[in-house]
């Protein structure tokens, strides 16, 4: 008698947390996707492209984000950011290294030994897109880009040119489009409506 009870407790539990999840995803249902494929001309692939939402209603907490330095490049290449955002700059590499950079109100961080780390606070972007070029002043060879934007909805580019953005609240908005090189691509209007996906595909050119 006392099993069967502890079992039917599991049972309601169970049944609890189905209807938690439930909740969670008739949560997510009130907010549509936009998804879709980048083509940028002239290079072996198509990542790296920042798509996003140049400005939408509210104001976003900053999260950390965090770019190392591993194999003599910066990972990732590109480092979408919230304005605010606190980045840690790692190092896994068994040599020194620097970082730097000649954007907006420039910086310096120094040079630090593997395993140290590093921070910058992104806080005074004025007008989105703000692209920081990241050099090191002991490989010049290595170069990233942290990007800064009003709120969270962004994506990066995979290397195949497709990018997903989730949870994107109802509104319309204008959709644009960041990248590294000389290439380039119109931003548009764009409407996102509850439970829809939305399919906006670019071609960057020079
Ligand atoms: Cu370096």
């Amino acid at each position: 008698m006392i099993r069967r009870s502890v079992l039917s407790r599991i049972g309601g539990l169970v049944f609890a947390l189905a209807i938690a999840a439930a909740g969670v995803h008739l949560e997510a249902q009130g907010t549509g996707t936009i998804k879709g494929n980048v083509d940028v001309s002239g290079v072996p692939h198509d990542g790296d492209a920042v798509i996003y939402i140049v400005k939408a209603p509210g104001t976003f907490a900053p999260q950390p984000e965090e770019m190392d330095q591993h194999d003599m490049v910066f990972r990732p290449h590109v480092l979408p950011v919230l304005v605010g955002s606190k980045v840690t700059f790692l190092n896994h590499d068994p040599v020194p290294h620097n970082v730097f950079s000649p954007s907006y109100e420039k910086y310096d961080l120094g040079t630090w030994e593997p395993g140290h780390i590093r921070t910058y606070t992104f806080k005074t972007c004025q007008q989105v897109p703000c692209a920081y070029t990241q050099l090191c002043r002991l490989h010049e060879n290595m170069e990233a880009f942290i990007v800064v934007l009003q709120n969270p909805y962004f994506s990066v580019s995979e290397p195949s040119g497709d990018y997903q953005i989730t949870n994107v609240p109802p509104g319309n908005y204008t959709l644009a489009i960041w990248y590294p090189g000389k290439q380039k691509a119109a931003s548009r209007s764009i409407t996102v409506k509850a439970g829809t996906t939305l399919t906006e595909n670019f071609a960057l050119k020079p």
